[in-house]
């Protein structure tokens, strides 16, 4: 698909933008190549699924306001996993069902050639029943499941009954949301983010015959509070989010999102005891990035999408008439050690302009001045024995800075620091996407960290690259195309 190709048939992008209000269309902060609602709020990637030679891509998503509330699940396709298409509404509240009150995260499957969601429904309950335990303790959490009634995975059929009820017996779950069901050679598991006050947040690990029945084995994996008094157990790691639990290159690797970060632990998974023993672990992403979702391209790659989440005031948000962006598609590996790896999908690639390059001495600066906030910029960080320091200024005022200093063995961007990534780095490479006001930048392959800077503006943004150290590097820097014409579609 040509990177300025209309991905909406005309009508529809009319509508799309009366519905937006007048700005969105001409708002530089909104990302243009990154996955977006077309326009109002949206959160955590669900589903994601090849079918039928396309890529679907479910998220949840407010179709009535910037704000979170009244969740739904969007629905995109694409044929890259960069082109996005916009499909209508997947799954919707039904009044009186067991997710009148929102349709909350959950995956997709095929099932005996069957395309099938497993998600949480939420309802309003008195609150000696809610199980979410975050001070409102109005709602209900039950798993359901629906199947797919086209090809195109437009109409879902639910089944009216939940497939899990209530949480396992004698358990005061704090929350009990976000299946993720796997195959295995004797049927289906599935991982639910759970957790209990005083105990600490876990993935309960359940098993079925045909994704409707299911019986509760133990917890999959589970941690400790970190000692926080908040009455949201989010905050406290009492409660973990969005479970993702998948094999890649030989190993386990379960991630979760809680205390407002995402970690992936690697490790072993005993298949026959259905136990998952933690190796490693570490931050997916160390920047503004949360409850991402991965699944098995037909190609066996390991891809993932997560939320980035706007770091502005509700009020904002509220106003500009969107919130909330996909990351880029992300490629995940794990290292011989159990490190977990990650690199942008090469499909991501194609995107690019005319390469420019650059050398940088050490002492020297690189200054530009960016026409667009469309840009990938990379540099090699194997060679260079000092430090890298790219910033972005506006009226010569710094408004992000990322550096990379080997000497001093870390890595700084804003309030977020940390250690360099051990070597050997399966990519000794730094890349940095700038995007509207989204940068997601990739250290060494290991690293990650996703910020969000509202006030930068076109033409008006400059580009600060300076070098310390013995030898020069070689810089390359492409313009990337946007993946629709007007920023509604994506
Ligand atoms: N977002 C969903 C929940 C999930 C949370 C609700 C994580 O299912 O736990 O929008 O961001």
């Amino acid at each position: 698909m040509g990177a300025a190709a209309s991905i909406l048939p005309t009508p529809a992008r009319a509508l799309a933008s009366a519905l937006a209000g007048p700005d969105i269309a001409r708002d530089s902060a909104r990302p243009e190549y990154h996955f977006l609602a077309p326009h109002n709020w949206m959160n955590d990637p669900n589903g994601p699924i090849w079918w039928r030679g396309k890529y679907h891509l479910f998220y949840q998503v407010n179709p009535h306001a910037a704000v979170w509330g009244d969740m739904h699940w969007g629905h995109a396709t694409s044929i890259d996993m960069v082109h996005w298409r916009h499909e209508p509404v997947a799954l919707a509240p039904t009044p009186g069902g067991p997710d009148s009150e929102g349709c909350f995260s959950g995956s997709a499957v095929v099932a005996e050639g069957v395309p099938t969601l497993l998600y949480t429904g939420v309802q309003n309950v008195p609150p000696e029943q809610a199980t979410i335990r975050d001070g409102s303790d109005k709602l209900r959490e039950t798993q359901l499941l629906a199947t797919a009634e086209d090809d195109s995975l437009r109409t879902w059929k639910k089944q009216v009954a939940p497939v899990i009820a209530t949480p396992p017996a004698g358990m005061a779950v704090t929350g009990f949301r976000d299946p993720c069901p796997w195959r295995e050679a004797d049927g289906w598991y599935m991982a639910v983010g759970a957790g209990e006050r005083g105990v600490g947040g876990c993935a309960l690990l359940y098993r079925s015959a045909d994704l409707r029945h299911w019986e509760y084995l133990h917890p999959l994996a589970s941690g400790k509070p970190n000692g926080l008094k908040a009455v949201n157990p989010c905050d406290s790691g009492e409660m973990w989010e969005c479970p993702d639990f998948f094999e890649v290159n030989g190993q386990h690797c379960l991630l979760y999102s809680s205390e407002g970060k995402v970690f992936w632990t690697t490790g072993e998974y005993d298949a026959r005891e259905h136990r998952f023993f933690e190796k490693r672990r570490g931050l997916l992403d160390h920047g503004a990035f949360y409850a991402p979702k991965s699944f098995r391209a037909p190609d066996g790659r390991r891809i993932l999408w997560g939320w980035i989440q706007e770091t502005r005031p509700e009020g904002e948000f509220a106003k500009a008439g969107w919130a909330g962006a996909m990351s880029l598609p992300r490629m995940l590996t794990i290292g011989k050690q159990g490190q977990l790896q990650m690199n942008p999908a090469a499909e991501v690639e194609q995107l690019r302009g005319a390469v420019e390059r650059a050398t940088l001495k050490p002492g020297a600066v690189i200054r530009q001045k960016l026409v667009e906030l469309r840009r990938e910029l990379l540099m090699p960080m194997g060679i260079f024995h000092g430090a890298v320091t790219v910033r972005l200024l506006i009226n010569r005022d710094k408004v992000w800075e990322l550096a990379v200093d080997v000497a001093g063995n870390a890595v700084r961007c804003g309030k977020v620091s940390l250690p360099l990534p051990s070597l050997p780095w399966p990519r000794p490479i730094l890349r940095i996407f700038l995007d509207g006001s989204v940068i997601e930048s990739f250290i060494g392959g290991r690293e990650a960290i996703t910020s969000r800077v509202y006030v930068l503006k076109p033409r008006e943004t400059e580009l600060e690259i300076s070098l310390t150290g013995k030898r020069s590097i070689e810089i390359s820097q492409w313009p990337l195309a946007p993946i629709s014409p007007d920023r509604l579609t994506t």
